[in-house]
């Protein structure tokens, strides 16, 4: 068995809200395996060419796209355009999330939609042009990135939890009707990462921090490069016998329900 079960070299990978943080750490795990990296980001063009740049300083190919994931009409025409020419997309990594820390009965309708509509609609609007694709080409791989709140409820986190439980059972849902296709669809599960979307949960002093230290069985925050083995094998031949599956990667604090602080 050789390790070229992990290998992405010909394959394309176009992974959304890649020009930082986790989504940028998981790209830049399948571009070191070999795969061409189509960097998709929306917030500015200067932030996916410099992600770009990024990546290309570590020898792999990139390209980057700006399109936002909500959308369909910018995402119909950025499919078009990324297989006309980059070629046809093997792996799709649907990362791009936003989070809104606000309590339930204080958040608005509009804070909720804004959540749901990227969070979990986005995937599905982003993932059905190239899953067509896909199933018209024989095959491909569709990760998409779920979160500890697919499973747990935590205070002020009721809409992304909401949209990341939803998601788990997308990715289920997916893998389903298009497993049939050879099409692959799973979860990658982070925990808790040291990222900018955590970072007011790490400011020095915050309860939060020791708290999610404590209830960590490995003792520490993820680090972004954590997550890009999970990546690698879910886009490659390695997994192609496995469809609808949530892959946690946290450290194990899914796994227990923690131990009393020492007397
Ligand atoms: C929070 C955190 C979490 C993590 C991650 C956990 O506010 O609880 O931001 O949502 O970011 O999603 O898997």
């Amino acid at each position: 068995m050789s390790l070229d079960l992990f290998q992405l070299h010909g394959k394309r990978a176009l992974v959304t809200g890649a020009t930082h943080g986790l989504g940028m750490a998981m790209a830049r795990g399948l571009g070191r395996a070999g795969a061409t990296l189509v960097v998709n980001g929306h917030s500015s063009q200067g932030r996916i060419d410099r992600a770009v740049e990024s990546y290309r300083a570590d020898g792999i190919e990139a390209h980057g796209y700006r399109f936002d994931v909500t959308d369909p009409g910018q995402v119909a025409e950025a499919v078009e355009r990324i297989e006309a020419e980059v070629g046809p997309i093997d792996v799709l990594v649907n990362n791009a999330a936003v989070i809104d820390r606000t309590p339930l009965l204080d958040m608005t309708v509009e804070a909720w939609e804004r959540v749901v509509k990227t969070d979990l609609t986005g995937v599905f609007v982003m993932s059905q042009p190239v899953a067509r694709r896909m199933v018209e080409r024989g095959g491909g791989k569709v990760i998409n990135v779920c979160s500890m709140m697919s499973e747990l409820g935590r205070d002020s986190v009721g809409a992304y939890a909401a949209a990341k439980g939803g998601l788990k059972m997308l990715t289920r849902s997916m893998a389903t009707e298009w497993g049939r296709h050879n099409v692959q669809v799973n979860g990658i599960g982070p925990g808790y990462f040291a990222t900018d979307q955590t970072a007011p949960l790490r400011e020095a002093g915050h309860p939060f921090n020791e708290w999610i230290v404590s209830r960590t069985p490995a003792g520490r925050w993820g680090d972004p490069d954590d997550l890009a083995g999970a990546a690698i094998y879910l886009a490659s031949s390695a997994s192609d016998f496995v469809n609808g599956h949530v892959l946690y990667v946290d450290g194990g604090i899914l796994a227990t329900i923690g131990r009393p602080q020492e007397a």
